[in-house]
């Protein structure tokens, strides 16, 4: 398979957003971080090849360490045509201006690669969540690395990270609400060294090898039981999957407990991984734990386009659009 190189365009233009959500905290810290160490580079007036922009998304939620203001900016990056209300939600407005300057979002001027920073009170280690399957090199010392595919190839994605030309989210836990603890805050530091190390690479030509990777695609949520009606929870998580995110889940496992203590079983007919196992975060959105289905895929041997080429490319585009 390492025979075809496939040849890809180059990355110039990368954007780091942290506090997305705002009490995402190990986020919002780095990017901070960066921020800081962006201005001791530019004092000293050094070359940076690669633009690297560093985006605090909502500091409004930020300020009041909550996860939005209004409305989940995460889920606010559809195509929006239109003026806007001036009462429009906070998170909307936001959007418009994340749009103006990291995207816009399907255009030629668009940043190259966007990596949006989250964080989970899930046990799941550091996931790239993905639209597309690559994969960086180098793995992690101490922290799992996985990466979670959602398949939106039919549904328009909403997400920050669909603003750039390529993006993904770098999804990291567990840390609670409101909190930072500095073995989760290294661990989203050092994979962001990672993915930029890796882009720096990647542009200057060298060839990265091919190989599979392991890919968890999302099937399906699972909600809480519920009651009829008054759609309260009605179960806890049960203690043997709590915090056993990527272990394999069989039909017939216990999968919540009751508050009365009763046993309620994964009735599924397949064997799936379930991951962001009791996400804080995601009550509100009736999730209780999402399933994957693990594949493993080939990847192939990767390179950045030739100056030619790149400038074939850009000519293609332009013809595209004047269709
Ligand atoms: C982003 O901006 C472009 C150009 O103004 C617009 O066409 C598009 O609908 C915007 N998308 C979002 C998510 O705001
Ligand atoms: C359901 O939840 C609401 C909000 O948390 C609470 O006020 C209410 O008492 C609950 N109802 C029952 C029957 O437990
Ligand atoms: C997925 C997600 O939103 N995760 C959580 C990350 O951690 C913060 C607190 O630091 C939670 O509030 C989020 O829900
Ligand atoms: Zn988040």
């Amino acid at each position: 398979f390492s025979s075809t190189v496939v040849c890809l365009p180059r990355l110039p233009r990368v954007a780091v957003c942290g506090g997305t959500h705002g009490n995402e905290l190990s986020g919002v810290y780095l990017v901070r971080e960066l921020l800081k160490a962006e201005k001791k580079v530019m004092e000293k007036e050094e070359e940076e090849p690669l633009s690297v922009l560093m985006v605090l998304s909502n500091p409004r939620a930020m300020q009041q360490c909550r996860r939005y203001v209004d409305t989940d900016l995460n889920r606010c990056f559809t195509h929006a045509n239109g003026p806007i209300p001036d009462d429009a939600p906070y998170e909307i407005i936001r959007s418009r201006e994340l749009n103006a300057t990291l995207g816009p979002k399907g255009n030629p001027e668009a940043v190259d690669l966007v990596c949006d920073l989250h964080n989970t009170t899930a046990n799941m280690g550091l996931c790239f969540i993905l639209r597309v399957t690559c994969r960086f090199q180098r793995q992690m010392p101490d922290v799992p690395m996985r990466y979670i595919h959602f398949d939106v190839s039919n549904k328009e994605s909403y997400s920050l990270d669909s603003v750039g030309k390529h993006g993904f989210a770098m999804e990291i836990g567990p840390q609670p609400h409101g909190v930072v603890r500095s073995n989760i805050y290294t661990a989203m530091k050092v994979g962001v060294q990672h993915m930029l190390d890796w882009v720096r690479i990647f542009n200057s030509g060298t060839i990265f090898e091919g190989g599979c990777v392991d890919v968890f695609t999302m099937i399906k949520h699972i909600d809480y039981p519920r009651d009829s009606e008054t759609r309260n929870i009605t179960a806890a998580i049960h203690p043997q999957v709590q915090d056993r995110d990527f272990c394999l889940l069989h039909p017939e496992d216990p999968l919540f407990q009751t508050f009365s203590g009763e046993t309620l079983r994964y009735k599924g007919n397949e064997p799936l991984y379930p991951f962001f196992i009791n996400e804080c975060a995601y009550y509100e959105k009736g999730i209780a734990l999402s399933l994957a289905r693990k594949r493993r895929v080939m990847i192939p041997a990767i390179r950045v386009q030739t100056e030619q080429q790149q400038q074939a490319n850009k000519q293609e585009f332009a013809s595209e659009e004047e269709e």
